[in-house]
């Protein structure tokens, strides 16, 4: 069995909290590329998020909370699936670290690499953060603290017997493999980060916990699994490594692991050393996204800045947040949701582009020709422009460039308005120039259906509506190549005119 799924993960967010919009928008990423990719690599796309349960900020949590860990987590869980289910996040597996196929198979890596001598005994000293779950050389600390600008809380002096894994072994392996794939690692800023800390040296991991009670025991006994061990591993459990080598094959390696930049050295050296161990192929790509920022801070539980979803999707609708999250920066770039800029994105780009397009071309279909779509024109005007369309989406996708994805289309919008305002349909209506009408209506119509199918990954509701709106079936965009020809949409389809797609908002309702 070969590879033949596209396979896209987020990283498993902590159940110490609930989500705010900083994991909604790497899921949203997520949730984008794997549509594409279904609708374009007939359905073959496997969508994998999920939950990082253990380790001793869960524990503690817990206890404050009066609950077992487990406990807590089960009930945190249903928040989490909720919200995605919420945001139209359709994820095709949801793991959780406690999930006991995952623990399992995490413990038979951990003793595959004993096996192998890539995993052996040592001590560790040094000071670990407990919030953080990190060890820091002393040279990081600052005044003695946390250096993660997020925590900075005390450390403590940790001596214990402990498994390390030679991760030093694979330096010159991992160094090669930076250099001769330039861009595995994204944004540009990334890779030469990581880069930089290859080439100063790599240390030893210590992956086992003898203070740590809940993470999953290791083999041997004696404590438990370091917890970003235990996580890390989820990308090849949740595909069914080691005892489903088969489906193994078809999804590994990721094509993309999307992350925050936060946590680039785990995901692009001590995970590329794991695989390595286990002579397996690392993914194919690492995209940091950026950080939504409040007040010049990554948006964050510690911090406490956070915006929740649900807040802006009951002023703006879920497919309205969705745009404005990924429309609005590079996606390696930090940036601030403003309220000012939802709104303006959601009026302008939104409601006047999009919304009246499709309402005013499908209201004119109503009343000149009864809803019904009249026959294609002899020569089109607009075929040419929108033919070169879905390899610009594809292209724009292929390097994660959600942006300049959503601003091509949107051009493709601002021509079919341009579109209207010149052949003027109530103009022809008057004058009784039918053949003129009818080409004119056929040729917006048919625009529209283009654009429905190409902004379904980003907004499927929307792209639902206008597809249902143009009398179509199935999924927007479903059958790619087929779909996306121009004239498909055929003669005396049956449409009618759908709700306004997104009514405006005055700034005074979002401030609420
Ligand atoms: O780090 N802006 O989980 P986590 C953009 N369990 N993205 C943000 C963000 C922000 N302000 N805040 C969070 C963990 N994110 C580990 C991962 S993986 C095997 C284990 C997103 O709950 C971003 O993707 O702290 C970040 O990496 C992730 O949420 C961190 O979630």
């Amino acid at each position: 069995m070969q590879k033949d799924t596209y396979y896209v993960t987020t990283p498993l967010y902590y159940t110490n909290g609930t989500p705010h919009i900083g994991h909604a928008y790497s899921t949203i990423a997520a949730d984008v590329l794997a549509r594409f990719h279904r609708v374009t690599g007939n359905g073959r796309a496997h969508f994998l998020t999920g939950t990082d349960e253990h380790g001793q900020r869960i524990a503690d949590v817990a206890a404050a909370a009066q609950k077992t860990p487990k406990e807590f987590c089960d009930e945190i869980v249903g928040r989490w699936k909720e919200q995605w289910r919420e945001l139209d996040i359709a994820y095709d597996q949801f793991i959780r670290t406690t999930d006991p196929d995952h623990e399992a198979a995490v413990q038979r890596i951990f003793a595959m690499l004993r096996e192998r001598g890539d995993i052996g005994p040592g001590k560790y000293e040094g000071w670990y953060c407990r919030n953080d779950e990190t060890f820091w050389p002393a040279s990081k600390l600052i005044d003695g603290k946390c250096p993660n600008p997020e925590c900075g809380r005390p450390v403590e002096w940790v001596s214990e017997d402990a498994w390390f894994f030679k991760m030093s072994r694979y330096r010159d392996r991992l160094l090669d493999h930076f250099r001769s794939k330039p861009h595995w690692v994204r944004p540009q800023s990334a890779w030469n980060e990581m880069m930089a800390i290859l080439e100063s040296g790599l240390e030893d991991l210590c992956v086992s916990r003898t203070s740590v009670e809940w993470g999953i025991p290791l083999p041997q006994g004696g404590g438990t699994i370091y917890v970003w061990f235990d996580a890390i591993c989820n990308y090849i459990t949740a595909a069914g490594y080691p005892h489903d080598m088969v489906r193994v094959a078809r999804l590994w390696p990721a094509d993309v692991h999307l992350i925050g930049k936060e946590i680039l050295r785990f995901h692009t050296i001590i995970w590329p050393a794991i695989l390595m161990a286990l002579d397996l192929p690392l993914p194919e790509l690492v995209f940091a996204n950026g950080w939504i920022t409040t007040q010049g801070r990554k948006m964050s539980k510690s911090v406490g800045n956070i915006t929740r979803p649900g807040e802006l999707i009951d002023v703006f609708s879920v497919d309205s947040v969705r745009y404005a999250l990924l429309s609005q920066a590079p996606f390696g770039s930090d940036f601030t949701l403003s309220e000012e800029g939802l709104v303006r994105r959601h009026n302008a780009d939104l409601a006047n582009d999009l919304g009246n397009l499709v309402q005013r071309s499908l209201s004119m279909l109503a009343r000149y020709r009864q809803g019904a779509v009249p026959g294609r024109p002899q020569r089109s005007g607009l075929a040419a422009g929108f033919e070169t369309l879905p390899a610009s989406v594809k292209s724009a996708l292929d390097v994660l460039d959600f942006r300049g994805c959503l601003a091509t289309i949107w051009e493709s919008v601002g021509v079919l308005n341009r579109y209207v305002e010149e052949t003027k349909p109530w103009v022809l209506d008057k004058s009784g120039d039918a053949a003129a009408l009818d080409a004119a209506l056929y040729e917006v119509c048919e625009g529209i259906r283009w654009i429905a199918a190409l902004i379904y990954p980003f907004m499927p509701t929307t792209a639902g509506a206008i597809w249902q709106a143009l009398g179509q079936e199935g999924v927007p965009g479903q059958m790619w190549e087929e779909s996306l020809r121009w004239g498909v949409l055929l003669p005396q389809t049956i449409t009618n005119v759908p709700a306004p797609l997104f009514p405006r908002i005055e700034a005074a309702a979002a401030a609420g």
